[in-house]
Parts: C-alpha cells; sequence; structure tokens
C-alpha cells in the first residue's frame, strides 16, 4: 500500500520550463491552483503529501517524480539528463534520507529521469530517450538487482519519457498508447490501448484502488472505468502546456 507523497510547489519559473508542445507558457497562478487540487486528489487517495517549497533555480522543479526512483528495498536518486534539471537532486537528497535507509545514486556519464521508468508488477522497464542513457539504465539494473529487482531497457521513438504514452495500473492492466501499442515488450500484458487524441491519459496512476487521471479526456475515463476501476480525475492543463502528466508531479511511497 501507498502511503504517501512528495510533491513540489511550482515556482515562478515554471514559465521557462522545459517543452516540447507548442502550448505556450503556462499561467503561474492557474497552475498554483491546479498543483492544490492534485494534492487533495492525493489525499482523497489515502495518502500524506509531504509539501517541498517552491525552487525558483529549477523551472521544472515540480517535476519531482524525475530527480529519485522509490522502491520498496531503497531509493535511488537519478542524474536527470535536461542540464537544467541535474541538480534538482541536489536538493531532494535530504528528503528522500529521511524516509529510506539505502539511498543508492546514479553517477556521471549516466543520466536517467524517472519518467522513464516504469513499475509493472515487481517489474521495472526503463526507456531510453533523449533523458535516460544506457549507462544510467544499466546503473539502474545493477542497483535493482543488488537489491533482489529487477529492470529491462525499452527503445523509445518519439515520447519524451516511457511514461508520457503508457501507464501501468493492476492485474497485467497496462494502458498504451501511440509507439506503445504492438510493441513486444508488453505483449504479456492486458494492454489497453487509448485513442490517440487522448493519449496523455496514458499517464495515470493507480493509487490505493483509484486511479487518477487528468481530466479532459472523456473517452479514456470511460475506457478505464470499463475495466471496473473508480476514476478520479484532476486538472493538470497548465503542466501539459510543459509536457507534464499526473505521475510527474509526485514521488509515493
Ligand atoms: C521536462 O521537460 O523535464 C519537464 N518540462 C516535464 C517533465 C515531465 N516529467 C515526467 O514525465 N516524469
Amino acid at each position: 500500500m501507498i502511503t504517501q507523497a512528495i510533491v513540489r510547489t511550482p515556482c515562478n519559473a515554471i514559465i521557462n520550463a522545459l517543452t516540447t508542445t507548442d502550448m505556450g507558457p503556462p499561467d503561474y497562478q492557474a497552475a498554483l491552483c491546479q498543483h492544490t487540487a492534485y494534492i487533495n486528489a492525493l489525499r482523497d487517495c489515502g495518502l500524506d503529501v509531504i509539501e517541498l517549497p517552491a525552487d525558483e533555480n529549477f523551472p521544472d522543479s515540480t517535476f519531482v517524480e524525475d530527480v529519485a526512483l522509490l522502491t520498496p528495498q531503497c531509493a535511488i536518486l537519478t542524474r536527470p539528463g535536461a542540464p537544467s534539471r541535474t541538480q534538482e537532486v541536489i536538493a531532494m537528497a535530504p528528503v528522500i534520507q529521511e524516509y529510506y535507509e539505502s539511498v543508492e545514486i546514479i553517477d556521471a556519464p549516466g543520466m536517467l529521469d524517472a519518467g522513464d521508468i516504469l513499475l509493472a508488477g515487481e517489474h521495472y522497464y526503463i526507456g531510453l530517450s533523449t533523458r535516460t542513457n544506457r549507462s544510467g539504465a544499466d546503473q539502474l539494473i545493477n542497483i535493482l538487482a543488488r537489491y533482489g529487482m529487477s529492470g529491462s531497457i525499452v527503445r523509445l521513438n518519439s515520447v519524451l519519457h516511457l511514461k508520457t504514452g503508457m501507464g501501468y495500473l493492476d492485474h497485467g492492466d497496462m494502458l498504451i498508447s501511440g509507439e506503445f501499442v504492438n510493441k513486444p515488450e508488453f505483449t504479456a500484458f492486458h494492454t489497453i490501448p487509448l485513442p490517440e487524441d487522448e493519449a496523455a491519459a496514458a499517464n495515470s496512476l493507480l493509487i490505493n484502488g483509484t486511479v487518477l487521471m487528468p481530466d479532459g479526456y472523456p473517452k479514456a475515463r470511460a475506457i478505464v472505468e470499463a475495466q471496473g476501476y473508480p476514476v478520479k480525475t484532476t486538472d493538470i492543463s497548465e503542466f501539459e502546456k510543459i509536457d507534464g502528466g499526473i505521475s510527474c508531479l509526485s514521488l509515493r511511497f
């Protein structure tokens, strides 16, 4: 059972966050309101939420998911691949050390964004992307193995992160979109393709029995509900302008 989540308040500099979209910069006040609603949604799913203060040094620092992987056995501080994000880990390290006895790190030349890591059942899939390289993925697989866990590599074509295009629910149910449809790595799962115009909803989270999904994707919501999952949605449209999804805004453990 997941009991806690770590989030970081968006900073004013979020208007300069990295993006691959042409949706324009987020509105800061709207982003703050959406972030508060996101925290409330996590609380509604039964989580205690640890709120970290805004960090103006790092425009993307509200996307805390990328800087650490929290497993049942240990925490791994990543080494984010975007130069403007690599140092975000420094501020997160002491927070993680409060909650984990065993904390591992990814070293240079490794690059690893945890948005590229998907836990499906007991296995971690690691996307090779512009943010995650072979060294980062190999280091992670070695760390996981030392703690009795397993990981393997998935090659990505066009998405920013692995979890940009997919999400894992439960009982083998996997939400997929775009380049992940028919990917051989996932044929053993019950893959649930989402319509192309609602692909962003593949980044959804199962938290203590409820699937937390982004607002605005009615077809994807109906598909998930038809699988028997209760769904809760929250509006993250300001974060979507800068490539953020539901999972990116928190670290859950
Ligand atoms: C970035 O480009 O790093 C941010 N603008 C978006 C990060 C999204 N994080 C995630 O998918 N885990």
